[in-house]
């Protein structure tokens, strides 16, 4: 199986469950079977928390490329809440992983012996559970930049240089200069709270994306947007949960390429439940039957 699984300790939990986590020999000799993770915890934890996060594409048992993933990994460590991630190849995601998220998708994290997922309520449970120290914010500051993901998408998919895409972009990363000129270096001021965690990890993609699709980079003209990525980007615990570049580029490609991705493989996907790279690497792979299949077929 091409999947890496990073096993927690906490076996009783998933027999809780009825879902069987299968080992990873390699992983198990590698590190105990689990990929933890300890900094200093002044919160009294029994257990890590528990949380599926996408694998690498590039390097074996690292973490990959999902900024929603490293959002929610990032709330964990400005928290000081240890954790365990289980690593899930998303292009051939395993059955135990499929009946903890029957949408196929990370992040999803064990709160409450539950499996819950998204990170938006990931991040809104962990701060009710574990409110000290607090990242919340005013809810006013709460979508402050929330539309630059989707206007980095729009320019790094499009092939029209005059089609409005790139200036939709500029539009948002200088009103989120100029917020932060006034408001900052943070978005809620003076300390890094939720909407920081949210939004750093996309500005980072948005960075080694595009320079390396489209050869772009911020222009000197957005200064305060600039300092706050470089701000962010350093801290300890965004460097302990980036993906690397390398892995940023590849989960990037099929988007760059301009894929068509029609609502019948979207019905593909949710009924055979292959990934999307799968779908975009052109073969179809029947886990069950072990053929493969030209996606042309569909
Ligand atoms: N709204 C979700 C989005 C999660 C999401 O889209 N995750 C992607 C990885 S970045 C995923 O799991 N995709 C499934 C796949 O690639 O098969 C959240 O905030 O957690």
């Amino acid at each position: 199986m091409a999947t890496t699984v990073a096993l927690s300790s906490s076996l009783k939990h998933h027999l809780a469950l009825g879902v069987r986590i299968p080992q990873s020999p390699a992983l198990c000799r590698r590190n105990g079977g689990r990929v933890s993770t300890f900094r200093s915890f002044p919160v009294a934890m029994a257990t890590p928390l528990e949380v599926c996060v996408k694998a690498s594409v590039t390097t074996p048992n690292k973490l990959g490329d999902c900024p929603f993933c490293q959002r929610v990994l990032l709330t964990m460590e400005e928290k000081h809440l240890p954790y365990d991630m289980k690593l899930v190849d998303l292009a051939n995601k395993p059955e135990w992983f499929l009946q903890i998220s029957p949408e196929g998708k990370v992040p999803v994290a064990k709160l409450d012996e539950k499996w819950v997922p998204d990170s938006d309520v990931i991040a809104q449970t962990l701060e009710e559970k574990y409110p000290d120290p607090p990242l919340a914010t005013p809810p006013e500051k709460a979508s402050v930049g929330s539309k630059i993901f989707s206007t980095f998408i729009g320019f790094l998919k499009s092939k029209d240089p005059s089609d409005g895409t790139e200036q939709a972009l500029l539009n948002e990363l200088s009103s989120f200069n100029d917020y932060i000129k006034e408001n900052g270096p943070f978005i809620n001021g003076e300390k890094v709270s939720a909407p920081d965690l949210s939004l750093a990890p996309k500005l980072y993609h948005l960075e080694i994306a595009l320079g390396h699709y489209k050869k772009w980079s911020l222009p000197d003209t957005l200064p305060h947007t600039k300092s706050y990525m470089k701000t962010i980007f350093s801290m300890e615990s965004f460097v302990k949960t980036r993906a690397s570049p390398d892995d940023v580029i590849a989960g990037w490609r099929p988007k760059s390429a301009g894929v068509f991705f029609p609502q019948h493989m979207k019905y593909i996907i949710a009924v055979q439940r292959v990934s999307f790279s799968q779908l975009v690497n052109g073969l179809l792979l029947d886990e069950r039957s072990q053929n493969s299949l030209p996606l042309l077929a569909f």
